[in-house]
């Protein structure tokens, strides 16, 4: 009910009870106009006493009546201005509309070069170590058991992108790079103390995890053949510090890719080949590119401003006086990122102290597949997120 209605009936009961209260007094009391309430008394004394109307009520209600259409008359002024306006914004952009003609092209399926080769990167699982959830505010946790969690979420994700960017590309030939790292082994006191196993045993755990993600991707039948590129990390070292010359062969990861290549010839596998590294580079030619893979401790950064960019394009720019690559690919960081002349991979481990200490950016563990396309280069950037 509007308020002005339940002002007039309160004007109207009142006059019912005593219809000598002062019209006034009543136009006062409810902020009405006296002609409102006249009207009011008019109606009400018609129903008392029916043919006893004054002229004077008959005029003021008169009055009222009128007042009350000049009121309504101005509203629906009012609003019909508001309406024109609006009307004329309409009228603006139809004008404006002919002005514009969009370019409509012809969507049909790209008939261009469509050769393309899926690049998959694997490195920093760590997989013998372990991150206790309330060391690190709870932001990851990690063991075995998540571990191979993690690997499962992986291979999954590796084939079905795959398989979606087959759809757009001729895709027959994926690179797997395993960038080293996979276990931690025991290079400092604290990971001999708190490791889940001792390094043969990791040895033997990762072993069975690549070899396990390449017959998956394998025997998913996305692609027709794998190339693995090798390199060893920092951390599967047999010696006190990282030795130079024979980083290669000091480390069970080396030993690790020869078990694998071994294991694939001896099964009379023809769709993967193993680049063994002999160096801390391993170089990879894909589509005519020359990849230049390592896993990424060659760089020294202490978590300066500007991040990890710095010392790692100083450290490109030197590499490539001696051999320019197109791109490079490394992990060792344990954080994604993708930039022209670079791919540093995530870590399978995620954060721990390890990223705490480095200062590098908070991420979930992921792994890192981009796509080499013949025409346009590295494109699609997909990052394998294994965390949940
Ligand atoms: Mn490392």
């Amino acid at each position: 009910m509007s308020v002005e209605k339940k002002v007039k009936e309160e004007i109207a009961k009142k006059l019912k009870l005593n219809p000598t209260y002062n019209r006034t007094e009543l136009a006062r009391q409810h902020n009405v106009s006296r002609g409102t309430v006249y009207f009011i008394a008019q109606k009400v004394d018609a129903i008392l006493a029916p043919g006893k109307v004054s002229a004077e009520s008959k005029l003021l209600a008169q009055k009222a009546s009128a007042d009350e259409s000049k009121h309504l008359y101005k509203a629906a002024m009012k609003e019909l201005e508001a309406t024109q306006k609006e009307l004329s914004v309409f009228r603006d952009f139809e004008q404006v509309r002919s002005l514009i003609v969009p370019q409509m092209q012809q969507v049909t399926p790209y008939t261009g070069d469509k050769q393309a080769v899926p690049m998959l990167t694997l490195s920093d699982f760590h997989a013998d170590e372990v991150v206790e959830a309330d060391t690190i505010c709870g932001l990851n946790e990690y063991n075995l058991d998540i571990a191979r969690q993690r690997v499962a979420t992986l291979c999954k994700g590796a084939v079905g992108i795959t398989k979606m960017l087959k759809r757009e590309s001729d895709i027959d030939t994926m690179v797997v790079n395993l960038l080293g790292d996979f276990m931690s082994g025991w290079i400092h006191e604290e990971l001999q103390a708190t490791n889940c196993m001792t390094p043969p045993e990791a040895l033997l755990e990762v072993l069975n995890m690549l070899t396990g993600i390449l017959q998956n991707i394998l025997d998913s039948g996305v692609v027709k053949k794998i190339r693995v590129v090798c390199c060893v990390g920092n951390h599967a070292r047999i010696t006190k510090r990282t030795f130079f010359k024979l980083r290669v062969k000091t480390s069970y990861e080396w030993m690790m890719y020869n078990l694998m290549m071994q294991h694939f010839a001896a099964k009379g596998e023809k769709r993967i080949s193993f680049q063994i590294p002999s160096g801390y580079f391993n170089w990879v030619k894909v589509l005519d590119r020359d990849i230049r893979c390592h896993h990424g401790d060659n760089m020294r950064y202490n978590g300066g401003v500007g991040g990890i960019h710095i010392p790692v394009k100083k450290a490109i720019a030197q590499w490539n006086k001696a051999r320019k690559a197109w791109l490079d690919v490394f992990g060792h960081w344990h954080t994604l990122i993708w930039t022209e002349d670079y791919v540093i991979n995530g870590s399978l481990i995620g954060y721990n102290a390890f990223g705490e200490m480095l200062k590098v950016d908070y991420a979930k563990a992921a792994q890192s597949l981009c796509l080499i396309h013949g025409r346009y280069g590295k494109t699609a950037q997909y990052p394998i997120v294994v965390q949940d």
